[in-house]
């Protein structure tokens, strides 16, 4: 079988759920040589590189907190020992973060930039070196719909959405001309775990109420599925989309159109 991913070794942070766990082993069919899967959550990583090992993948589940700096140089530390190298990095990971600027508190604003921000820079960081040197890599990162139109009572998290878009310009800016493409995913709301305590608030304690106060903001009807993201973080990683970099994708069903 000939896969998109071919040989490949890949990192996805946010791997034990979600997006990131449909990446993963997105990824491994598509025949990535192994797959990092990286989580704060050991169990759910175990079970995203079980999956993958089941369906005859290569995976290895790494628990961390790439918020740490510390920690984030251990996963890739462990990476580079068993696979000798780094072609794709998935900075899937993240954290919402509730809060008009009014409400947010001070640790609201902190753990969305510690996560979502400075996440992203780290375990870009951790591999920059490693892709430059071996002249090829893609770095795909996690923006949101919150990074190109306000969402009301999200301040923090818009806020840290955006710093992930101006990172990803500057990340390509700097290491395109070594052959490594940096990219941004802008999904719309998808139904994950991450996205059940935001929906249930905003339906005052309701979950259905909220997740059909959201629907009503995506012309396409529905909210998006993991599988749906992962395609295009695929595209992303893959030479398919050889000639981008620098580029901020909405896979959003048309939320941010209007
Ligand atoms: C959390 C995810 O990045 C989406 S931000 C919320 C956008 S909306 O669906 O509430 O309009």
């Amino acid at each position: 079988m000939t896969g998109r991913l071919d040989g490949k070794i890949a990192v996805v942070t946010g791997a034990g759920s979600g997006i990131g766990r449909a990446a993963a082993t997105l990824f491994a069919r598509e025949g990535a040589a192994a797959v990092a899967v990286v989580d704060l959550a050991e169990a759910a990583a175990r079970e995203t590189a079980a999956a993958i090992e089941a369906a005859g993948g290569t995976a290895r589940a790494i628990s961390a907190d790439i918020s740490d700096p510390g920690q984030v140089e251990a996963v890739f530390d462990a990476v580079l020992r068993d696979f000798g190298t780094v072609d794709v990095l998935y900075n899937n990971a993240g954290v919402n973060s509730a809060g008009s600027v009014t409400d947010a508190t001070d640790d609201d604003w902190e753990r969305a930039f510690a996560v979502n921000a400075r996440g992203t820079f780290l375990c870009s960081r951790a591999v920059a070196r490693t892709m430059t040197a071996a002249g090829h890599g893609s770095i795909i990162n996690q923006g949101s719909v919150a990074a190109l139109v306000g969402v009301a009572n999200f301040a923090s998290y818009c806020a840290s959405k955006g710093a992930v878009v101006a990172l990803t310009r500057s990340m390509a800016i700097d290491l395109s001309p070594h052959g490594v493409r940096v990219n941004v995913i802008c999904p719309g709301t998808v139904y994950t775990p991450l996205m059940e305590p935001m929906l249930t608030a905003r339906g005052g304690g309701d979950l259905a109420r909220g997740l059909a106060m959201t629907t009503v903001k995506y012309p396409i009807g529905r909210l998006g599925t993991p599988e749906e993201i992962a395609a295009v973080a695929l595209f992303l990683a893959s030479d398919d989309s050889s000639f981008m970099t620098g580029s901020v994708i909405a896979a959003d069903g048309g939320m941010t159109a209007g």
